[in-house]
């Protein structure tokens, strides 16, 4: 009798033990920094995009996508070439897979692109007997193309780039020297504006470029938007790709191209960020060769963590004039940078590695204090 009684104590003692120390413990756990991702640290700030591809909305990348981001960006369906490939026929089965998972799971999504130079059938520039289109036509495509596209994703999307890198490279030519360029002149991204506002009163209109905080970049593409406010079309925004390095952007140019975007009384948004760990270069050069070494080293590692740290703190100081930040995929596991400018060299650009766990720079950016 004794020796049971004590033995039920015992229990009771132990179970009252376990029930504090549970509490403590699931009160600690609902309050770990892990259970939190980058939209819930930056509520008050901006949203956090990722650029996507349809295979990543499922199984492990699906979670992270949901847990960390409240803003999504297809990287290539929406393109012109993906998503209209023959004049007569539209591929809408990946891009409404996208659009789909945006508005299931309530992230906002931003269109990307409906006038590029690239990946743009090259249908749209001939006529039928393979020579090159006239401007009248090759207008008349431009329309009939916005005009389906923005609408199909009326209300799902509540921006778009609406035309993508027109602006030269070369510091003394104003645009690129590219097919539309070559048969329209400057009119097609006036109209491009114009139809895709026709399509949609509510979106949100942008022009996205890279290196658009260099400033010779910079100021073209501030005379760009100047020339479409002054032609009574409506822009709402500049998006800033954000392809940087660990090398580059200088915070002063940064913070420069913002302010002097935001001259303009538009939005500017970080529409592509990566920090690649090599040196920034525009155009597509030879494979590694076999030999060379990308493995992702110390040095880089930590300057990597530094310039996430600084682009962040950038970003914080002007949350009224910046309305999104978007990483140009989810994690290292797979980014564009592992193709280009140099085909095989791995790049390590984004906050989660290739196991999909938070990298030392995430808690950089998540780190307010400092
Ligand atoms: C971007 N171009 C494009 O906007 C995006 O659609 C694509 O998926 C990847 C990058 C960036 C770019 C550059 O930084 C240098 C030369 C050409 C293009």
């Amino acid at each position: 009798m004794n020796t049971k009684t004590n033995s039920s104590k015992l229990i009771c003692h132990l179970l009252v033990i376990l029930a504090l120390v549970s509490t403590v413990f699931l009160g600690k756990a609902q309050e770990e920094p892990s259970e939190k991702g980058l939209k819930d640290y930056y509520k008050d700030y901006f949203p956090i995009g990722v650029a996507v591809y349809p295979q990543a909305l499922e199984g492990e990348s699906a979670e992270l996508i949901l847990k960390h981001f409240n803003s999504m960006t297809p990287e290539n369906v929406m393109k012109m070439g993906p998503i209209h490939p023959e004049e007569d026929r539209y591929n809408w089965e990946y891009a409404d897979q996208v659009a789909d998972f945006a508005v299931k799971h309530n992230l906002k999504l931003r269109g990307h692109a409906l006038c590029w130079h690239n990946q743009a059938g090259d249908w749209l520039f001939k006529d039928e007997n393979g020579g090159q289109v006239s401007k009248e036509v090759l207008l008349q495509r431009l329309k009939d193309h916005i005009t389906t596209v923005v609408k199909r994703y009326k209300g799902k999307i509540y921006a778009w780039d609406v035309v993508n890198e027109a602006i030269s490279d070369k510091e003394d030519e104003f645009l690129r020297d590219s097919q539309w360029y070559q048969i329209c002149g400057e009119d097609f991204i006036i109209k491009a504006f114009e139809y895709a506002h026709e399509a949609d009163p509510d979106l949100k209109l942008f022009y996205n470029d890279y290196s658009a905080v260099h400033p010779v970049k910079r100021d073209k593409i501030y005379k760009l938007v100047k020339m479409i406010q002054d032609a009574g079309v409506p822009i709402h925004g500049v998006g800033i790709q954000g392809h940087f390095s660990i090398y580059e952007p200088s915070e002063q140019d940064l913070r420069d191209a913002i302010e002097k975007y935001a001259s303009l009384g538009v939005e500017v948004q970080i529409t592509e960020l990566d920090v690649s760990v090599y040196h920034k270069e525009h155009s597509r050069r030879d494979p590694l060769p076999k030999d060379e070494d990308d493995t992702f080293k110390p040095e880089q590692e930590q300057k990597q963590i530094e310039q996430y740290d600084m682009l962040f703190r950038v970003f914080r100081d002007y949350k009224d004039t910046l309305t999104g930040v978007t990483f140009w995929n989810i994690s290292d596991r797979y980014s564009w940078l592992d193709n280009f400018p140099v085909r095989g060299r791995k790049n390590y650009p984004l906050l989660f590695n290739e196991e999909l766990q938070p990298k030392k720079a995430y808690y950089k950016v998540i780190d307010f204090e400092k």
